[in-house]
């Protein structure tokens, strides 16, 4: 087992590593910028190493320093987190070629994940539902057009080295398609160096509905059930719940094992997510897999009463995996506070929280690094804490999420809260009947002058 294990990450997931870190008497090293020193990670761990400046790609992307921190403290492995360098391949190698354990993919793995066309080839191959359309890249316009009347219209272009929305074009009709390719490739290469796009049916209005799995590295996998991720706002996901609302128990043991054939198939390691555009009729369809431990986990650990970051660590040290799935025997929605401003468009607004109250009691688990006093520097994402509701039934998860929102104190910035707490008693949230649309509709009332 490791001795110690460096967190290549900040904020509210350092913290969440770094606690289960300490419950199984690992050694944790934080790695800060220089505007993270008052960072509760850097209290929290046991040893702490400066990285850089502010700037991420000065400090938390600065894979020469990351290592040299992991060096200098003698640590035996690193856990990315999310985000940053979670997904770079680059990284994963570099720490393979250090010995140092990187608690994550392979660099193979997260290319062969992170090339969305091959991806969808791979898992074409392994049987897993896909959406009908290009089989992989297309080469030339002429072929677009072909496979597109092939697909019938509308179809959706997207960029191979995309993902999250990125360099993709929903295309309704045949004479829009030219400008859509061109655009949609433009932007492709400009956000990723790379061009290539493949091409699907479109689904209209799907649900976004994720599957846990973990992989280990005798070649099993296991699930543990679904997030519907569906509320979104330009594919920033804002809340996210288990079991899901429009879920039938047929239709997770389907998704649940395409889930684990798609993992096992290609013998993935570690904590992964499975995600599927689910149409109306309850048609499934891959869409992409991440190789990282998501924002999202707490609200699987709440309702199948499991560790995922101890699970990745006890994976990474070779452990096997009991092999059984899990289901959920609770509710349990997130709420996604950011330091940003609802009623102005969610523009970000950092700062010092001059005034903090966390909300708690049965059922409520906040992820948070910030506390009183703490000033949000504004070079990293928004997100300051996620508030977890549990309970026994969607209704009781619902009002005890409202009850901890209106707890939820924090003075000297805006934040997403009063967002939230509308959102809780939006009749179409409320019945369960939500898809990736939602937020297109959704318009924030102004404050009661109270
Ligand atoms: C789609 C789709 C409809 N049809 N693919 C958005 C980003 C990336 N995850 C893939 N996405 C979509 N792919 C087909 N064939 C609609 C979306 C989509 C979406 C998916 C999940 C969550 C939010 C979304 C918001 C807009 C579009």
């Amino acid at each position: 087992m490791f001795k110690k294990i460096l967190i290549a990450n900040r904020g509210e997931i350092a913290m969440r590593v770094i606690r289960t870190c300490k419950e199984m008497g690992i050694k944790s090293v934080a790695v800060y910028s220089t505007a993270d020193a008052e960072s509760l990670h850097v209290r929290f761990a046991d040893e702490a190493v400066c990285i850089g400046p502010a700037p991420s790609s000065e400090s938390y992307l600065k894979m020469s320093n990351i290592i040299a921190a992991a060096e200098i403290t003698n640590a035996d492995a690193i856990h990315p987190g999310y985000g940053f360098l979670s997904e770079n391949a680059k990284f994963s190698k570099i720490c393979e070629e250090h010995e140092i354990k990187f608690i994550g993919a392979s660099a193979e793995m997260i290319d062969r994940m992170g090339d969305k066309a091959s991806a969808k080839s791979t898992m074409i191959e392994a049987g897993v539902p896909c959406v009908p359309g290009s089989e992989g890249v297309i080469p030339d316009f002429e072929t677009c057009i072909k496979v597109a009347k092939e697909t019938g219209y509308p179809v959706m272009l997207k960029a191979s080295a995309g993902g999250g929305g990125k360099g993709m074009r929903a295309v309704w009709k045949k004479e829009d398609l030219q400008n859509a390719w061109e655009s949609a490739r433009q932007e492709s290469k400009a956000a990723f160096g790379n061009d290539d796009m493949y091409m699907e049916k479109l689904i209209e209005e799907p649900r976004h509905i994720e599957i846990q799995i973990v992989g280990d590295s005798n070649g099993r996998a296991c699930h543990l059930s679904e997030r519907d991720c569906s509320v979104q706002r330009r594919h920033q996901k804002l809340t996210e719940e288990t079991p899901s609302p429009f879920m039938t128990d047929e239709l997770r043991e389907e998704m649940g094992k395409a889930a684990v054939k798609a993992a096992e198939y290609i013998k993935y390691e570690g904590a992964g997510t499975v995600e599927f555009l689910v149409d109306k009729h309850r048609n499934f369809y891959f869409m992409e897999m991440n190789t990282r431990i998501q924002v999202e986990h707490p609200i699987t650990e709440q309702v199948v009463d499991y560790d995922l970051i101890r699970e990745q660590i006890l994976v990474a040290a070779g452990v096997p995996i009991s092999g059984k799935n899990y289901y959920p025997q609770l509710h349990s929605i997130e709420c996604r506070i950011n330091a940003e401003d609802p009623y102005k468009d969610f523009r970000p607004s950092p700062g010092k929280i001059t005034n903090l109250h966390l909300p708690g009691g049965h059922g409520v688990r906040i992820d948070t690094h910030v506390y009183s006093g703490y000033t949000i520097p504004p070079n990293y994402d928004s997100m300051i804490a996620k508030l977890i509701t549990t309970a026994q039934t969607r209704e009781e998860a619902i009002n005890k999420m409202k009850r901890a929102l209106d707890e939820f104190v924090v003075e000297g910035i805006k934040t997403t809260v009063p967002f939230h707490r509308q959102l809780m008693d939006h009749p179409d949230y409320v019945s369960g009947d939500y898809t990736t649309k939602f937020m297109e509709d959704f318009e924030m009332e102004e404050p009661k002058d109270d």
